[in-house]
């Protein structure tokens, strides 16, 4: 494990391997657990990272690898799990959130999507079911949650780049996160979901212009959090509604989770602002990676002040 070069980006088969020698290395810390399976019937994994303990936990949820191409996403979401499970002890603020909460991490959510951004097309965005006779292929998963589907921002048109799908929730990838999420629920703090690119932090919502219940808060969160970032690289990031700063979108997984009552969900688009756009070079990983950990642990910090009262200093 020590040989897995965090610095570069993985094909699938690279990913599963580290997955499972993650879960041998840290007993104590990791449970891997099954999520459901892809169109195509590949295993997806989540994590759950955290100190065994008698009372009932938190929970803090990422999801990476929503969107095939957006390879950082994925390769950040490795980065992360390396940095809870691996450094935790030179970290106060994850340290103390390891007590409170688990993390629920999903490494590679569209695993066909990626799978394809390897094999085929580079630049594939969407999962990989097959529509129309197989004549098209593929969902936009972040248009599919069951929030305001398909109405503004998707297409009801299997080739369209951002295919809605022919439900609520008709893939099976987004089910799988859906069914998780849900019974979960009361205990999730906060709701992150990884892409690339543009670097933005997305709060909701993306389906209105109107601002969510905690609209304010989440704002100074998310303008923290981007201040930290910048201190570490200099990088800029911008911050604001989805439908504000970026495009209106329906079937987004943060609106979805908003809407369950989630206090805290936001939407990463990680490096670059489009000089190489999903095609970030593996140079870029490390950096990327170190400021967008320092944006994430500013918002745990925010809730470990916020709910178990820890002035955690750092
Ligand atoms: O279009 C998307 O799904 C996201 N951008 S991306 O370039 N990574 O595809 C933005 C989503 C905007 N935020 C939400 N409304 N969830
Ligand atoms: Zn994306």
């Amino acid at each position: 494990l020590s040989s897995f070069d965090y610095t570069k980006y993985h094909p699938m088969n690279e990913i599963y391997t580290w997955i499972d020698q993650i879960k041998d290395a840290h007993p104590d810390l990791v449970t891997l657990n099954y999520l459901g399976s892809t169109y195509e019937t590949r295993p997806i994994y989540y994590f759950k990272i955290g100190f065994p303990s008698d009372k009932k936990k938190k929970i803090f949820w990422m999801d990476c690898g929503i969107h095939a191409r957006e390879w950082i996403s994925v390769a950040f979401c490795q980065w992360f799990i390396r940095e809870l499970v691996e450094r935790y002890n030179s970290n106060n603020v994850i340290n103390e959130a390891l007590e409170n909460i688990d993390f629920y991490i999903v490494p590679v959510l569209n695993i066909d999507g990626y799978v394809y951004s390897w094999t085929t097309d580079r630049f594939w965005r969407k999962s990989r079911s097959p529509h129309n006779n197989k004549t098209c292929y593929g969902v936009d998963l972040n248009r599919n949650f069951d929030s305001n589907w398909c109405t503004i921002g998707a297409s009801s048109d299997c080739n369209s780049i951002t295919f809605c799908g022919t439900g609520p929730a008709s893939e099976p990838e987004v089910r799988a996160v859906q069914q998780l999420v849900s019974s979960v629920k009361s205990d999730i703090l906060c709701f992150l979901t990884m892409h690339s690119y543009g670097q933005l932090i997305l709060l909701p919502y993306g389906y209105t212009k109107d601002p969510s219940v905690n609209h304010e808060e989440m704002l100074t969160v998310g303008q923290k959090a981007a201040a930290r970032l910048a201190q570490i690289s200099g990088t800029q990031y911008r911050v604001g509604s989805a439908s504000h700063i970026l495009y209106s979108n329906s079937g987004s997984s943060r609106d979805w989770a908003t809407d369950l009552g989630f206090p805290f969900s936001f939407t990463f688009e990680l490096r670059d602002n489009g000089t190489y756009g999903f095609a970030l070079p593996e140079g870029q990983i490390k950096p990327t990676c170190e400021e967008t950990t320092a944006a994430i642990v500013s918002i745990i910090e925010y809730l470990n002040e916020k709910h178990f009262n820890n002035a955690s200093g750092n």
